[in-house]
């Protein structure tokens, strides 16, 4: 989608810092982290979100980049992986993304 942040930043028009990448998701630290450790990780295609997922290949490379940098990060002391879907869920980027925050306590329930 051309007017897409998240797939300009797939694209590389918009830099980004890169965490991981492989053939059908890539990985970036969050513009405004809201942890020490805050890393946006979204599918190459573009997706409204997580209801329009349709490619299993897509979906396991999402939970293997999850293992993967909680891994290579070293989140040892815990982690949290989010998706805010929708107005109500707080969803501002319309790309489906997972939030991976780590490196502090995370309260719940989240607010
Ligand atoms: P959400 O509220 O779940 O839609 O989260 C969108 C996240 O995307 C938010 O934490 C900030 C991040 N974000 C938005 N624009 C940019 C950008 O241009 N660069 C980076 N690195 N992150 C961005």
């Amino acid at each position: 989608m051309s007017d897409c942040i998240f797939c300009k930043i797939v694209g590389g028009d918009i830099p980004s810092a890169k965490v991981y990448e492989d053939d059908y998701v890539y990985a970036f630290n969050d513009i405004d982290p809201q942890a020490p450790v805050h890393i946006v990780l979204v599918p190459k295609k573009h997706y409204d979100n997580i209801k329009d997922l349709d490619d299993d290949r897509i979906k396991i490379s999402i939970f293997n980049a999850i293992q993967k940098i909680a891994l290579d990060q070293k989140l040892d002391a815990g982690f949290r992986v989010v998706c805010n879907t929708g107005e109500q869920g707080g969803q501002t980027v319309e790309h489906l993304h997972f939030h991976i925050l780590s490196g502090r306590n995370l309260q719940w329930p989240p607010g």
